[in-house]
């Protein structure tokens, strides 16, 4: 599989960091390489190379090339064969390749032998994706987020090629903000990354107040989450007109925007449009941007969107899924919606309705099933689990009972004045415990 892949059209060509717009745009030539372990393998493999064709494109490169490696193990010293590594070079040097891009994550060590085979640029999806991070974010905090996933990254990838890097920074792998402010040399890096966690920390210090205020005001909060280029910020339009940023392209959301949303019978919540995911999501972008995920582990609801015209969409599913657990926010309750549906076919709609009957399915382009989704949204807030932590008075044993009954008791302790209770409850039930409510009300969700 090295037939070439058509250049995809209506995308963003070059976005270009304030740091490199003085230098050459034109866009670079990319070879992409992905490896499969065995034949069965190999349908994932090729969903995979395509979404990275996808990503090089959105990082402003072409996908020239795609080629698919078969191979129980990668190789210590570089990763393929040296057969299949010489037969890529020719093709690489025949094709004019600029870069070449792994699907998989490589070794600073592989990183460096398969630069001198191939006399370029050699990348993993990690850098590719840091890189896309890095052209896309625009507030502060975002920056910050991104050049210090991207220090992580170069750290140990600076012998030898920390020098070369900061000097092209022309293609992927080599952007980001701080470009100029980033210097090779591996003390100054540390402080740098020293001093950014420190920003992160600041930021997140307000970010959390803000939170905290928007909690003691009593309102909900929905946070729209789910697979890159699911269609999250055209529902978040949809929701509430704030007309942010749309593009057929990955990753054209990273920072989040919270807006207010009128729901059926004068409910009211707020609800932010988020970044998106993908499979293998570097861990650490994960914990670069945890600040901001962490929104979305203190939601009330997630609306979780799948694209239903995707090739694949459980997979899509079950990668949101890991990144959601990964930021504890796993035990959030979740509404599924699959969008997209004017564009994914009767027959995948009516078999993806049949394979999750508890789904609302929409087009945030069409706007068709939004009151659905409206109407799911204020029944799911109302059926929400919270979290109470309760102290009930030895002669209430009535109300004891009643707990357990009503909930799933977590944790139960015998104290002088009464029987400490942590349950987990449903929303619309909590109410007439409230009486009971322990010292302070753990339930950051009711
Ligand atoms: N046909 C169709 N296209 C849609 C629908 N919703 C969104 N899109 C398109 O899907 C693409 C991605 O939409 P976005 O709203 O930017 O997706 P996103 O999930 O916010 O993407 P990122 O922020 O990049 O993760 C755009 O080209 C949208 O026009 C829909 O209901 N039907
Ligand atoms: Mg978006």
């Amino acid at each position: 599989m090295t037939e070439p892949t058509q250049a995809r059209t209506g995308r963003q060509r070059q976005r270009l960091t304030a740091s490199v717009t003085d230098l050459d745009v034109t866009r670079q030539r990319a070879m992409l390489i992905g490896l499969v372990r065995s034949r069965d393998d190999r349908a994932r493999g090729e969903a995979s190379l395509e979404e990275l064709a996808l990503l090089t494109d959105t990082a402003g490169s072409d996908p020239v090339e795609l080629a698919l490696v078969k191979r129980e193990r990668p190789v210590a010293a570089t990763y393929i064969g040296k057969g299949k590594l010489a037969e890529l070079v020719a093709i690489s040097h025949a094709e004019d390749i600029d870069v070449v891009v792994f699907d998989n994550d490589l070794t600073p060590a592989q990183q460096r032998n398969l630069q001198e085979a191939f006399q370029c640029d050699v990348v993993d999806r990690v850098a590719l994706i840091l890189d896309i991070f890095a052209q896309h974010a625009h507030t502060k905090e975002g920056m910050l987020q991104v050049e210090l996933a991207q220090l992580r990254y170069r750290l140990p990838r600076l012998r030898g090629r920390g020098i070369e890097l900061s000097r092209l920074g022309a293609g992927i792998g080599t952007r980001g903000p701080g470009e100029t402010k980033l210097e090779t040399d591996r003390r100054r890096i540390l402080d740098r990354i020293r001093k950014i966690e420190s920003e992160l920390k600041d930021a997140h210090r307000s970010r959390t107040t803000r939170s905290k205020q928007r909690r003691s005001s009593g309102e909900s909060v929905l946070a729209i989450v789910g697979y890159t280029n699911a269609g999250k910020s055209t529902l978040f339009n949809r929701l509430t007109d704030a007309g942010v940023l749309v593009e057929d392209q990955l990753f054209a959301t990273l920072d989040s925007t919270v807006r207010q949303l009128d729901l059926p019978h004068g409910h009211e919540a707020l609800v932010s449009d988020t970044v998106g995911f993908v499979r293998d999501l570097p861990h650490g972008l994960v914990e670069a941007f945890m600040s901001t995920l962490e929104e979305i582990a203190d939601a009330d609801l997630l609306i979780h969107l799948v694209d239903a015209s995707d090739p694949d969409p459980d997979h899509q599913l079950r990668s949101v899924r890991v990144v959601l657990s990964e930021i504890g926010a796993d035990t959030v309750d979740e509404l599924m919606v699959f969008n997209k549906i004017d564009a994914a076919g009767e027959l995948t709609v009516r078999r993806l309705r049949a394979l999750h009957p508890e789904a609302v399915f929409v087009s945030a382009a069409t706007g068709e099933g939004i009151d659905e989704l409206l109407n799911a949204v204020v029944a799911g807030l109302d059926a929400r689990t919270v979290e109470l932590a309760l102290e009930i008075p030895y002669n209430k044993g009535d109300v004891l009972a009643d707990v357990h009954a009503s909930g799933d008791v977590r944790n139960l302790e015998h104290h002088e004045t009464g029987s400490r209770v942590t349950v987990m409850i449903p929303h619309e039930e909590a109410a007439r415990f409230r009486p009971y409510v322990a010292e302070e009300d753990v339930s950051r969700k009711s």
